[in-house]
């Protein structure tokens, strides 16, 4: 009789156990959340854990993170961590309810996993940044000791036989443990939204001056008005996003400044954003492309960019470029999250247009795309160029120092391939016989796209026609009119740049710099 009831007390206090768990992993996010807003947002354990496992992530699970989930590769990443704290967390529960102090323990042991996180990473304030995720464990952990305790409480049940549980006493904390986590956790996201406040205002006030060197328009040759193919200036909202960040900087404009520092610096130089604002202001066009990008994929964008020339910032530091002596061949762009991205100076100095942007598209940079400023390089990928949240310029050697990506098995220099892209049809398209209209884009930027082939299955190469090109910085639209007979084809393209070489056939990868290869769609012509 006496083993019957004991089991069937197990069979009810074990989920409960692992509900425990849940309620103690719930009440140590919620308690980090509302501590971090007294110490940064990005300190949260969720955050920094997921910071430091991008960090750690090796380059090929990255770049398949990046192509399979795309932007939402965050997202996927912070629903993995909650999945694995949640299993963690049930596990926890039912390891309690046998040793309730080991299982306490265990929830601290988490604690200090995401303290060790948020203190060591490059964005790190201290010691400080640790306190969210240890005042969650400790909150996490005496919650479960609690609830365990109501579990494994000797008490006669209703009907008065030995080995029952406190069911009331349960319910009660399990109860209030889960609204005061609900309410801290409310209340932790108000304020740190809050905190985004000064950043969102400093943004708004901004009135970005016209520039002394305005963009020459673009042509309007340089639009084909065909159905389908992107559009030039790609909008602010459909702009690709590739960075490391998993809460967007919120910097606010007014307390921003910028360092330039470093080798061969005659004096050291610091801006406030109005300092740049100040300045006669250069505005361009300029094509940005990420080297993630596959051979067809969308990390590519076009925008009218407003900003200052970095050339002239360097000069007035002192900075001579390497062909005329000078000292750093390497400017390291830091952002305020920790970010690094290692540049060669000569490229910033031999007269293109390489500039500290405020605006884009007629707007402040958007928060997403580096407010206050970034860094923009034409010809160069992403990666090795356009720092976003920028707040530090060190010049330094590429001897000396490996910034971020380098770190991890990309190259020190990427200069932008040359590359094409189908935009219509689209992959697997049914378009009817007749003239099917075939067009897309072709970027090799400083170096300009001089021409662009199609070929349709194993034919001949046959010219595109060209658009109008903007500048050397931009891509360039092309169109085909094609005579599509029934059946299926295969259109492949590639592009000749202003040097006259033409975009090579070999299929590479990403890493280390780029990949290179030609892009093809097939069709089903009805
Ligand atoms: N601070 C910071 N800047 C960054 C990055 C980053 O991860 N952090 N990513 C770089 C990369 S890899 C690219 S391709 C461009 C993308 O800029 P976008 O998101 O505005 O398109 O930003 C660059 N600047
Ligand atoms: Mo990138």
């Amino acid at each position: 009789m006496r083993t019957v009831r004991i089991n069937r007390t197990a069979l009810t206090r074990n989920p409960l156990a692992a509900l425990s768990g849940l309620l103690a992993g719930f009440a140590a996010l919620t308690v980090a959340e509302l501590v971090s807003a007294a110490v940064r947002p990005e300190a949260s354990p969720v955050t920094a854990v997921g910071g430091a496992a991008i960090d750690r992530t090796p380059t090929g699970v990255k770049d398949w993170a990046i192509r399979t989930f795309g932007e939402n590769d965050k997202i996927v990443l912070q629903l993995g961590i909650l999945a694995t704290l949640a299993l963690f967390a049930v596990a926890v529960g039912l390891l309690a309810l046998r040793h309730r102090r080991t299982g306490s323990a265990a929830v601290l042991v988490f604690g200090a996993v995401g303290t060790a996180a948020a203190v060591s990473r490059p964005d790190s304030t201290g010691f400080t940044d640790g306190l969210p995720s240890l005042t969650g464990a400790v909150a996490g952990a005496v919650l479960l000791y609690v609830l365990v305790g109501r579990l494994t409480a000797e008490r006669a049940d209703e009907r008065g036989e030995e080995g029952g549980w406190d069911r009331r006493g349960f319910l009660i904390a399990a109860t209030a443990a889960a609204a005061a986590s609900t309410a801290a956790g409310a209340v932790g996201r108000t304020l740190n939204d809050r905190g985004a406040r000064d950043a969102i205002a400093s943004r708004d006030a901004v009135r970005l001056p016209a520039p002394a060197s305005p963009a020459r328009p673009i042509p309007a040759g340089a639009r084909p008005r065909v159905r389908g193919i992107s559009p030039f200036t790609t909008p602010n909202d459909k702009f690709y996003r590739v960075d490391t960040a998993l809460v967007i900087p919120k910097v606010d404009a007014n307390t921003w400044r910028l360092r330039i520092h470093g080798e061969g610096v005659r004096r050291d130089l610091e801006f406030s954003y109005q300092d740049l604002l100040n300045r006669p202001l250069i505005e361009r066009e300029i094509t940005l492309c990420c080297v993630s990008n596959e051979v067809g994929g969308p990390y590519i964008g076009h925008a009218r960019w407003i900003g200052v020339r970095l050339a002239d910032l360097l000069k007035e530091a002192g900075v001579k470029p390497p062909s005329r002596g000078g000292k750093a061949d390497q400017i390291i762009a830091r952002s305020v999250d920790g970010m690094t991205l290692g540049t060669p100076v000569e490229d910033v100095m031999d007269g293109r247009d390489a500039m500290l942007a405020l605006g884009m598209n007629g707007e402040p940079l958007p928060f997403v795309h580096g407010f206050p400023v970034r860094m923009l390089v034409p010809g160069l990928y992403g990666y090795v160029s356009a720092c976003k949240w920028i707040e530090d310029i060190e010049l330094t050697t590429f001897d000396a120092y490996d910034a971020y990506w380098v770190k991890r098995n990309w190259a020190r220099k990427a200069p932008i391939k040359t590359q094409s892209r189908i935009d219509t049809p689209k992959p697997f398209g049914r378009p009817e016989a007749g003239t099917v209209m075939v067009a897309g884009v072709a970027w090799a930027q400083h170096r300009g796209i001089e021409k662009v082939e199609i070929r349709v299955d194993e034919g001949p190469w046959k010219p595109a026609q060209l658009a109008d090109q903007a500048t050397v910085d931009t891509w360039r639209q092309w169109t085909y009119p094609w005579k599509a007979t029934p059946g299926s084809h295969t259109l492949t393209v590639r592009a000749t740049d202003g040097t006259g070489e033409t975009q090579t056939e070999e299929r590479t990868k990403t890493v280390p710099d780029g990949a290179s290869g030609w892009h093809s769609v097939v069709v089903t012509v009805d």
